[in-house]
């Protein structure tokens, strides 16, 4: 069986945004807040660092069934037997990383144009990540966001669920979810906060009451 997931609230971790915190400490306050998915990113960490660090996480994950997924890395996932993995336009193929990881695990896509979606749709993957929304300071190399039309027209075309990342905060997170996207992603709303489980908790009751109007 395939795992379960829930999209609504998705954090992506930063090290370098954690204002000193540890990943550990940023993840399980966001958890408490009631993050539905983590993702672990490092861009900088050696291999042996990430798979330490992510087993250690695992268990916090465990304790509060949130999926943990990997961010590009297959290596890394297989290794820690995570619950999946999200790639990029420019990571692994996702027919390789589906063959790696197997039918049981989850596979997360990011569409960064309407010309990505034909493909990403007769993909076998779980999700895909709509990127960005807003153009954010977070990941530079990014194209101009979006916007809320182009984020809204991707989530229509999308047969698969979609979540929204870039520039997501507490101020623009309901406009987001009403482009139709099942959940929306963020990193520094929740990893820079000063409190992330208030961050958290926050985002949560926007989504909730947009949820239920
Ligand atoms: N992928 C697309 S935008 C982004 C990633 C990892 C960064 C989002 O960061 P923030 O701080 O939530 O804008
Ligand atoms: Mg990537």
């Amino acid at each position: 069986m395939r795992n379960e997931f829930d999209l609504s609230l998705y954090l992506v971790t930063d090290r370098g945004l954690s204002l000193g915190r540890s990943l550990k400490e940023v993840s399980e306050k966001a958890l408490k807040g009631g993050v539905s998915m983590v993702q672990i990113r490092e861009k900088e960490a050696s291999t042996r660092e990430f798979i330490m660090e992510v087993l250690d996480i695992k268990i916090l994950l465990k304790k509060y069934n949130v999926p943990l997924i990997i961010n590009d890395r297959v290596d890394v996932a297989l290794a820690t037997d995570a619950d999946g993995v999200h790639l990029g336009q420019n990571d692994m193929p996702w027919r390789m990383a589906r063959r790696l990881l197997g039918r049981d695990k989850i596979i997360g896509l990011s569409v960064e144009s309407a010309d990505q979606i034909e493909e990403a749709n007769a993909a076998d993957i779980d999700y895909i990540g709509i990127s960005p929304v807003f153009t954010t300071p977070t990941k530079k190399e990014l194209a101009k966001g979006l916007g809320l039309k182009g984020t809204a027209h991707i989530a229509r075309l999308s047969r698969h669920p979609a979540v929204a990342i870039g520039g997501i905060k507490q101020e623009n997170a309901r406009e987001v979810l009403q482009t139709g996207v099942d959940g929306i992603s963020v990193v520094s709303a929740i990893c820079s906060a000063p409190d992330p489980e208030k961050a958290s908790r926050e985002l949560l009751e926007i989504i909730t009451t947009k949820k239920s109007s």
